[in-house]
C-alpha cells in the first residue's frame, strides 16, 4: 500500500460530508452520502445522494464529471454500495471510470452491502483506507445506521423548560420558554426528522401547525397520538393542511368501537392516514401462571390485558411507523407523551432546551411527567452529552444509555 497524506485525506473527507449534508431532510430513509473525486491534488468533481430513488454520491459525482477520471482519488462518506437498488451498485462506475484509490469515512451496515462493497473493490486492484474522519460520517447518519439495524424510527425526544424545570407558567401559557434563535434551530430539527410527534392535548390546546419553517425546509409527517380519536373536526390546522402535509393518527385497537370507526372514516376523509395500534402483549404475571400450570385461559387473559391498555403502545407504534418508511421521529411533547415513550425504551436521544428563566408554580408542568420512578438509580441517563448555546439559552444533546 503506497502511504498517503492523512491532513489532505481528512480535509477532502470534510468536504464531502458538507456536500453530504445539503441534502439533509431529502434521501430520508436513505442515508446522506457525499463524494469529492481529486486529481493530481485538485477537485474535479463532487455530488451527494441528493434524493432518496435517486442516483447516490458516487455515480452522480462521476458521470458529472467531465475530466478524465482514470487515477483518480475518490472520497466517499459511506462505503460504496454493491448492490442492485433503485439505481445500480457505485462500486460498478468507480471500477469503470477507472478510479485508482477510495477514501471511505463510514461501513455502510446495510446487510446488503456491509463490507462486500469495499470488497468487490480491492478485488479489482483499487486501493481502500477506511475510516476517515469516521466518527463524524457515522454521526451524520445516526438515523440511517439505527433504522438499518432496527428497522424503527431513530427517535429523539424535543422539549424547551425554563430553569426551573417548567415547560409551561401555571396558567398553562408557554409562549415563549425560548428565544427566537433557539426556535430557528428546532426547525432545523425538524428537517432532519421524517416524522413529528405530538399528544392530541396539544393538538387541542395549541392547535399547532407542526410543519418545518425554516429555508428550504422539508415537512415531516405530522404524527398525533389520540388513543380514542378525539380530534377536532373544526378549525384546526392540521385538518386544514391535511392533503399538503402527510398527516398520521394512531389510535387504540383496544378502544375500537363504532364511533371511533365512524371518526376514522371522517378523518381519512380529510387526507389523514390513520393507524389502529395493538395493544402492548405483556406477559403478566397470571397470564405466565395459567401458560405454564394449565395453559388455559390464554384468550381471557390477552383480552383482560387489552381492555386495560387503552393508551397507544409506543412500541408498537414504532414498529409500524418503521414499516411505513418513517426513519426518525421528532417527539414535541407534552409530558404525558415524553414519559410514554421514555416508559417504552424507544427514546434514543433528547433535546432540551434550557431557557434562563424561573416562572415557579407547584402546578406549572414539567416535561417529563407519568408516574415517575421511585429511586435515583433508575434514572434514564444520558451519555456523549453536547451543550450549545442559542443567545443566552442552551441546549444540551445526549443519548440514552
Ligand atoms: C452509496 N452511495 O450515495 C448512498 C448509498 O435503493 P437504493 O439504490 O437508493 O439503495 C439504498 C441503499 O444504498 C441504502 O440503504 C444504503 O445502504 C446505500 N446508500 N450508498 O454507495 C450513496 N445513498
Ligand atoms: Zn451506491
Amino acid at each position: 500500500m503506497i502511504g498517503y497524506n492523512e491532513e489532505e485525506a481528512r480535509k477532502y473527507m470534510k468536504r464531502a460530508i458538507k456536500i453530504a449534508k445539503t441534502a439533509c431532510g431529502h434521501t430520508s430513509p436513505n442515508p446522506m452520502v457525499g463524494c469529492v473525486v481529486v486529481k493530481n491534488g485538485r477537485i474535479i468533481s463532487e455530488a451527494c445522494h441528493e434524493r432518496y430513488g435517486e442516483f447516490h454520491a458516487e455515480r452522480n459525482a462521476l458521470i458529472r464529471c467531465v475530466e478524465d477520471t482514470s487515477g483518480a482519488d475518490l472520497y466517499v462518506t459511506l462505503e460504496p454500495c454493491c448492490h442492485h437498488g433503485k439505481t445500480p451498485p457505485c462500486t460498478d462506475i468507480i471500477i469503470e471510470k477507472k478510479i485508482k484509490r477510495v477514501f471511505v469515512g463510514s461501513l455502510d451496515s446495510n446487510p446488503l452491502v456491509a463490507g462486500h462493497g469495499i470488497s468487490i473493490l480491492q478485488e479489482h486492484g483499487i486501493e481502500v483506507i477506511t475510516g476517515i474522519l469516521e466518527e463524524e460520517c457515522l454521526k451524520m447518519n445516526e438515523i440511517f445506521f439505527h433504522y438499518i439495524t432496527n428497522k424503527t424510527p431513530f427517535t429523539a425526544v424535543k422539549y424547551a423548560m425554563t430553569l426551573d424545570g417548567k415547560i409551561a407558567a401555571y396558567t398553562g401559557d408557554s409562549k415563549w420558554i425560548t428565544n427566537e434563535k433557539s426556535r430557528e434551530h428546532v426547525h432545523y430539527l425538524r428537517k432532519k426528522y421524517s416524522g413529528i410527534m405530538v399528544g392530541i392535548n396539544t393538538v387541542i390546546k395549541d392547535n399547532p401547525m407542526l410543519n418545518c419553517r425554516t429555508e428550504a425546509g422539508v415537512n415531516p409527517a405530522r404524527i398525533i397520538v389520540d388513543s380514542t380519536l378525539r380530534f377536532p373536526m373544526e378549525e384546526n390546522h392540521i385538518i386544514e393542511t391535511a392533503k399538503e402535509i402527510r398527516t398520521i393518527i394512531a389510535y387504540s385497537k383496544s378502544n375500537e368501537n363504532e364511533c371511533l370507526l365512524k371518526k376514522k372514516c371522517e378523518l381519512f376523509q380529510k387526507g389523514i392516514e390513520v393507524i389502529s395500534v395493538p395493544a402492548d402483549e405483556k406477559i403478566t404475571y397470571e397470564k405466565k401462571i395459567s401458560l405454564e400450570e394449565k395453559q388455559i385461559d390464554i384468550k381471557t387473559d390477552v383480552e383482560s390485558i387489552e381492555k386495560h391498555h387503552q393508551e397507544v403502545s409506543m412500541k408498537n407504534l414504532m414498529v409500524i411507523l418503521g414499516g411505513m418508511k418513517i426513519d426518525s421521529v421528532l417527539i414535541e411533547g407534552g409530558g404525558e407523551i415524553n414519559a410514554s415513550a421514555f416508559e417504552a425504551g424507544i427514546v434514543n436521544k433528547v433535546y432540551a432546551y434550557i431557557a434562563p428563566k424561573i416562572i415557579m408554580g407547584r402546578d406549572a408542568k414539567s416535561p417529563v411527567s407519568g408516574e415517575g420512578i421511585p429511586l435515583m438509580m433508575d434514572a434514564v441517563t444520558l451519555k456523549d452529552i453536547s451543550v450549545k448555546e442559542f443567545d443566552g439559552d442552551i441546549l444540551v444533546e445526549g443519548y440514552v444509555r
